[in-house]
């Protein structure tokens, strides 16, 4: 029966037609005889308005498009299932922080903030880090980035932040960076951003996968437990496959190459069967530390080291499940700071008091009205029963004669009327009575005046390659900014957090005298202790789990040792793609033709964590010569990349510039026992004392 449908798994709104009868019907239901071609008087003849299946389906087609959400508008999102592992009922009541071992279920919306549904992955950018958990006493959204601080202190900014960060209005240009006058000229007038410029600046805005990133919810929350005792928490999630990221050099040619990077990335990998997880991680404190803390705890331009108050690992989440649907999913997903459980209070953060209010009123303008709730992704999985009735598109109606409160139905009146839901003061959400009092005024607390401390701290705390980055970063950022003075100023910031870094930028300039430094509020805090959590490389996973190989064969390439390769590869948990002059494959020395996965003016080496060059010496020559080719090995030389070579590949590392050049981040090939010998090389991820001599 065509009217017969079934819900497929996931959650997705997408109907499948039961059995085997798959005739194509109207959104109506009506079988279609023929959808090609609109009805008309005559073969040659006007179309007919009464066409109503060509109309349905053209009217439908027109409106596909819902709203791009005004930041954060490229994401991809994932099933998964959050599992706690440690039960906290001294600090929260919540369902989801006191039962372990049960599997709640999850999706999690990765994303880019500036640029719209269609820019690169690889553009400088925060990245969003969204989950909705469907818990049993309602959904809990925590709404995070991948970083753990904001750019401004107050909601009210959001507006001006995102108008300049976002293509200048005049020409809608630049899309997806930062890399211009409006965004800099905002920022360096903002002082309270100075701390998020650093973690824009470093390495964090290009991660190498969504799946090797941290995430953090930012602000300071409390939970509460069953005595209504509150506590205050920070969340976080630690990427159990490690961090890693690219170079700006890498990204630039990601994005040539492969716009979808991340979210080919992540779809590759859980479909492949490797699931990437995150702990989720606690910093809990109290009022006592809050008070004796140099920075505001409701700051959220501001973290607590967590050298200071340990991460406390409490559950894991693992994404094991691509959407159905993109859009039914993805797109349709609506998170919402507000949605909380009981047991998980807000904090006075002016942040994310004004964040409650905007997610909710955008959700109403993207998906169209207030019964969103009822689309599948967002719905809860646990019982849902309230008053609220009709709207757009309602899906989920209640029965009965009973539509208020209070109400006396079902009460000995001898009417099997329900009486509907009642609110529950034991089980119901209650918020923590925190005292409230003031004068009403529009006031920026003193206690939120320090914007260079944390910096400083967060810079110290790199290591020279990451410095170096970030000196690169600002510069290429900055030599985009057409206004001197908005440079100037920038540079003024930069002193205020250290010196070194302020003349690295201004001899990147090209300045010929120093900028005067940006007045301060607060005078910065010189000697805050290093923060090793807040560098990528201190946090490396020293494995090449869940990375990539590209190994380029051509002809003659010995067959064994790729074989060998493609072995250690697998047993080091990582995958292969085989690049060749042809993507039909080369043959090989055991004279069989091996299958290419890409071509190789389609694979360049940015694609992958290291390179492996397995061909025979005449086609070495003859690639050595080869655009593709030198780039290839090129690349994979300038961004430290570890690289295996037969020796007879050595005209094309030749024809490439780095056969004088050879360091130990090249690895020799001829046999199993090499291959090997290079996928632990490969742990490292990358050969940074490249990078070091370069600096020299
Ligand atoms: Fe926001 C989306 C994260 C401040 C207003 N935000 C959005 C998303 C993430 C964040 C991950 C995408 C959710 C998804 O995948 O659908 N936002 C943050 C973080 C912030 C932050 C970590 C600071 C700590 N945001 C912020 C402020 C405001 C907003 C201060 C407004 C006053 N954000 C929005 C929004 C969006 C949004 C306009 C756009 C689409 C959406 O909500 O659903 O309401």
């Amino acid at each position: 029966m065509a009217n017969e449908f079934e819900l497929s798994e996931g959650g997705a709104n997408h109907q499948k037609p039961k059995g085997d009868d798959d005739v194509m019907t109207t959104a109506q239901g009506a079988p279609i005889a023929d959808d090609q071609n609109w009805l008309t008087a005559g073969p040659r003849g006007p179309q007919l308005l009464e066409d109503h299946i060509a109309r349905e389906k053209i009217f439908h087609f027109d409106h596909e498009r819902i709203p791009e959400r005004v930041v954060h508008a490229r994401g991809y999102g994932v099933h998964g299932h959050f599992e706690l592992k440690k039960a906290i009922p001294q600090y929260s009541r919540a369902r989801i922080f006191n039962e372990t071992g049960v599997k709640v279920p999850t999706f999690t919306r990765f994303s880019t903030v500036a640029g719209n549904k269609g820019s690169p992955d690889l553009a400088r950018d925060v990245r969003g880090f969204a989950t909705k958990f469907y818990t049993q006493e309602g959904n809990w959204d925590l709404v995070g980035n991948n970083i753990p601080v904001f750019f401004i202190q107050d909601a009210i900014k959001f507006p001006d932040l995102v108008h300049a960060a976002k293509p200048a209005p005049d020409r809608g240009f630049p899309q997806a960076q930062t890399a211009h006058d409006n965004f800099w000229d905002f920022v360096s007038l903002s002082p309270e951003s100075m701390h998020m410029i650093m973690w824009i600046m470093s390495d964090r805005t290009i991660p190498r996968s969504f799946r090797f990133m941290e995430g953090f919810g930012v602000h300071t929350f409390r939970l509460l437990n069953a005595q209504g005792e509150s506590h205050f928490v920070k969340f976080h999630w630690k990427p159990k496959q490690g961090l890693q990221s690219v170079l700006w050099n890498e990204a630039v040619k990601i994005n040539g190459a492969d716009p979808d990077f991340h979210r080919r990335d992540m779809w590759d990998s859980i479909d492949a069967g490797d699931f990437p997880q995150w702990d989720l991680g606690i910093q809990v404190f109290d009022d006592a530390f809050a008070e004796e803390f140099e920075f505001d705890v409701l700051d959220s331009t501001k973290i607590i080291p967590e050298e200071r108050v340990p991460v406390e690992i409490i559950g894991t989440l693992t994404l094991d499940a691509n959407v159905d649907n993109f859009f039914a999913e993805t797109e349709q997903v609506a998170f919402c700071t507000q949605n909380i459980v009981s047991g998980i209070d807000f904090s006075d953060d002016p942040l994310l008091q004004g964040r409650n209010f905007s997610y909710l009123d955008t959700q109403l303008k993207r998906l169209g009205g207030p019964n969103f709730t009822h689309i599948p992704i967002n719905a809860p999985r646990c019982p849902v029963r309230h008053f609220q009735q009709d709207g757009h598109m309602a899906m989920t109606n209640p029965k009965g004669r009973v539509n208020y409160e209070p109400n006396s139905w079902g009460e000995g009146d001898g009417m099997e009327e329900d009486r509907g839901p009642r609110a529950c003061p034991t089980r119901g959400f209650t918020s923590y009575e925190a005292p409230v009092d003031g004068r009403k005024v529009r006031y920026r607390s003193e206690s939120f005046a320090d914007h260079y401390s944390q910096a400083r701290q967060f810079y110290k705390s790199q290591t020279p390659i990451e410095q170096t980055h970030m000196g690169n970063a600002l510069t290429f950022e900055l030599s985009k900014v057409e206004r001197m003075d908005i440079r100037k100023r920038m540079v003024g910031h930069l002193r205020r957090i250290d010196e070194d870094l302020a003349l690295v930028v201004a001899d990147g300039l090209g300045l010929a005298d120093m900028p005067d430094k940006v007045p301060a509020a607060r005078e910065t805090i010189e000697d805050l202790p290093e923060s090793p959590a807040l560098s990528i490389l201190k946090n490396g996973p020293d494995s090449f789990a869940g990375r990539k190989l590209g190994i380029y064969i051509a002809e003659g390439g010995d067959a064994a040792l790729v074989s060998a390769l493609k072995q250690a590869a697998k047993d080091a948990g990582a995958t292969v793609e085989i690049v060749a002059p042809h993507v039909a494959g080369a043959k090989l020395s055991d004279g069989e033709k091996m299958a290419a996965d890409q071509k190789i003016d389609g694979a360049p080496s940015v694609l992958y964590d290291a390179v492996a060059i397995v061909m025979g010496a005449d086609a070495a020559e003859k690639f050595a010569l080869d655009k593709p080719s030198i780039d290839f090995v090129n690349d994979a030389f300038a961004h430290a990349k570890f690289i295996g070579y037969v020796a007879a590949a050595k005209p094309l590392l030749k024809g490439a510039g780095v056969a004088e050049r050879m360091d130990d981040g090249f690895v020799e090939l001829s046999d199993g026992s090499s291959a090997t010998n290079f996928l632990k090389s490969c742990g490292k991820l990358r050969f940074w004392d490249r990078e070091k001599v370069k600096q020299d």
